[in-house]
């Protein structure tokens, strides 16, 4: 079908603050949106899976400070630098069609007009603030919305501010948001509505302060100098600029605008739900249809978040685990809507019960089975059995409630049906008792049937799955030889018929079974907290001051250097120390440098020491470098001093 005759569905996860590391809890929200949208795209659906980064507001603005550099360069670094957010995403296998960051030029001019737009509408005006500000949330709060004094939505605490700023007339849309939240199903689970309702809408929504003069990084208010847009505005609208909405650069709105939902976490769902609505109505704009709150990943009882500490790395779990267990476990063990604690041990568990006995001995025990009896082809023809309408029926069960279940955004019920397939299939093995049936020629062609039906199963099971583990349900759908027509979704109907063949091939495990106990103490040893910095004790022997002096340092400049034949500690390096003549000096430091990557360097020697022969080789002179102990480990750094500093130049 054409992409333009396709159906649309368009899905985002929220823009991610580029302030933090990126954790467990961030991948959470994520994986869950990529699990949707691949179940879309499997369904025929035109999917635009959106994410980003927001990338303004005060926060970023000091942390950049803090660091040193620009805001831009802070941002750029924590989203494109090593293990930064582009990293994380493709280490998770996020398969996202577009990626806004807030600081891209035709966001930015977006985000101007649409400040203009309302204003023109005289829904936003300039009025004068006094509140409570939340910098961390970066959010204004009245004395009364405050939780014993403190942010309600983080607990830190909050400072008086004061300052000349525009407002959106929030107040004006508070019966049409209610409307909307108590009426209809745009915010889910219904338990977030009550929660909107009581704690915001009924105690009355004040006008909500849109501009900021106490900072400089984010979107100027282009109509009057020293004003940002606020950072909640900017960053809302990056569902639909990134469609196109107010620039040329995007396209996609009219396709995909209004949303079909919007995944974001809880403590976000006012944003999205009442103050992101009453802006579009101010625009009349299409609402997205639905915005669906999900729980925390938190650890040990606490919201996983950088500034508690407490941050589970992706990184580190993936490794150990692999992509798709991890992102399987995610979806498995918590209900989407609600709160759950991440331990390892659950993670453990989850990968050993449901990956490795269930699915993994389910499809090993079926390929080894197929290659012992029937040499892995399975021809046409067969027996049918008793249990093989029941199985049937079951695995056409659980697909219809899979898609009832993955349509409500309920992946653990639908893995759980899922699961449900899996473990009757291997109960099925168990009742027919394939080794059995092997010992006569009789029952060749009931085995031949049986074997054929759990090839289905394992066949349905895998597509069901691919949404969550994309690359295991490949390898597994390989070992069967699946055709690609057979793989799509389209094609998940049980066809376990006579006619039916298979050829199927026996792999290394998919998911092999973790020791719990020694991963565990694996896992513990990494989480430890680092020993700290050693370093070389001070020595008690004092030097004269003339005996110092006859220390001749020296800049030198590095030529050439090498490494020594037959040593792998030793370094050559060739010298220009300013005489003319090039200086050789070895040093012990090859665990620890590239030869090449300290070619053209500036460095310190100290050069009337008498000379020493090394593997044979005349060393002139020492290399000074700072030594220490890290975690154990030895570390060592030349000391390299700035380029301009001519060789030969004396130190003292
Ligand atoms: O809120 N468990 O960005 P953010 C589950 N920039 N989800 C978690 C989590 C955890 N432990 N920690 C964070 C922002 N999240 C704004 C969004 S959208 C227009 C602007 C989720 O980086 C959190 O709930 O602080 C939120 O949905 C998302 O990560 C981004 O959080």
């Amino acid at each position: 079908m054409c992409t333009e005759c396709r159906k649309k569905f368009y899905i985002t996860t929220p823009i991610y603050y580029p302030s933090s590391n990126l954790h467990i809890g961030h991948a959470y929200c994520t994986v869950a949106t990529d699990t949707m949208a691949r179940y879309k795209r499997l369904q025929g659906y035109d999917v635009c899976f959106l994410t980003g980064t927001d990338e303004h507001g005060q926060k970023i603005e000091d942390k950049a400070k803090e660091a040193g550099v620009t805001p831009q360069q802070f941002v750029d670094n924590i989203v494109l630098g090593e293990k930064g957010v582009l990293d994380l995403w493709k280490l998770m296998n996020i398969s996202y069609d577009r990626f806004i960051r807030t600081t891209d030029d035709y966001h930015v001019e977006a985000i101007q007009k649409i400040f203009k737009m309302m204003y023109d509408k005289g829904d936003i005006y300039k009025g004068e603030y006094a509140g409570k500000y939340c910098k961390p949330c970066e959010s204004f709060w009245t004395e009364s919305q405050l939780v014993d004094g403190k942010c309600p939505d983080c607990g830190r605490e909050v400072q008086d501010a004061k300052e000349e700023a525009y407002f959106f007339r929030l107040s004006k849309y508070a019966d049409r948001v209610r409307d909307l939240l108590e009426n209809t199903d745009f915010l889910e689970p219904k338990s977030r509505v009550n929660e909107m309702v009581n704690n915001f809408i009924k105690p009355g929504l004040n006008d909500l302060c849109v501009s900021r003069t106490s900072f400089t990084w984010g979107v100027p208010v282009d109509f009057d100098p020293g004003h940002v847009v606020y950072v909640w505005i900017d960053a809302l609208f990056n569902y639909m600029t990134a469609l196109g909405f107010q620039n040329q650069a995007k396209t996609g709105l009219e396709e995909f605008w209004p949303a079909d939902v919007h995944f974001v976490g809880k403590e976000i769902v006012r944003f999205h739900s009442i103050i992101w609505p009453a802006m579009l109505m101010s625009l009349e704009l299409p609402l997205p249809k639905k915005v669906y709150g999900h729980g925390w990943l938190n650890f040990n009882g606490e919201k996983m978040s950088k500034s508690r500490g407490n941050v589970v790395d992706p990184y580190i779990l993936a490794e150990r685990f692999g992509v798709d267990a991890l992102r399987f476990f995610l979806l498995r063990t918590f209900p989407f809507g609600a709160d759950g604690n991440f331990t390892n041990e659950l993670l453990i568990n989850t990968i050993n019960i449901d990956l490795a006995n269930t699915l993994g001995n389910l499809v090993s025990r079926t390929v080894a089975m197929n290659q012992k009896y029937f040499a892995g082809q399975l021809a046409v023809g067969g027996e049918n059995g008793a249990l093989d309408a029941e199985v049937k029926a079951l695995a056409e069960d659980v697909i219809a409630n899979y898609e009832k279940q993955m349509d409500a955004y309920q992946f653990s019920n639908a893995l759980s049906e899922v699961f449900r397939l899996l473990d009757r299939a291997n109960k099925y093995i168990d009742e027919t008792t394939p080794w059995v049936l092997a010992k006569s020629e009789e029952t060749m062609p009931r085995l031949l049937t049986v074997m054929k039906n759990l090839c289905e199963c394992i066949r349905l099971a895998a597509i069901l799955l691919t949404p969550f583990m994309p690359t295991s349900c490949e390898k597994i759908l390989d070992l069967l030889n699946v055709p690609a027509d057979a793989r799509s979704f389209s094609a998940r109907c049980y066809c376990a018929d006579e006619n039916a063949t298979w050829n199927t091939t026996v792999g290394a495990p998919l998911f092999p079974r973790i020791d719990m106990e020694k991963e565990l103490k694996e896992l513990e040893e990494l989480n430890k907290p680092k020993s700290p910095i050693e370093i070389e004790p001070y020595s008690q022997e004092s030097v004269d001051f003339d005996t110092f002096c006859k220390s001749d340092f020296r800049a030198v400049k590095v030529l050439d250097c090498q490494n020594v034949k037959k040593s792998d500690k030793l370094l050559q390096f060739t010298l220009d120390d300013g005489t003319g003549t090039p200086r050789q000096i070895l040093s012990g430091i090859a665990k620890f440098y590239k030869p090449e990557e300290l070619i053209g360097k500036t460095l310190v020697a100290i050069v009337n020491l008498p000379p020493r022969k090394m593997m044979g080789r005349e060393s002139c002179g020492m290399l000074i470098s700072a030594i220490h102990t890290d975690n154990g480990e030895e570390k060592l750094n030349l000391l390299m001093i700035a380029d301009e500093i001519p060789a030969g130049a004396k130190l003292g």
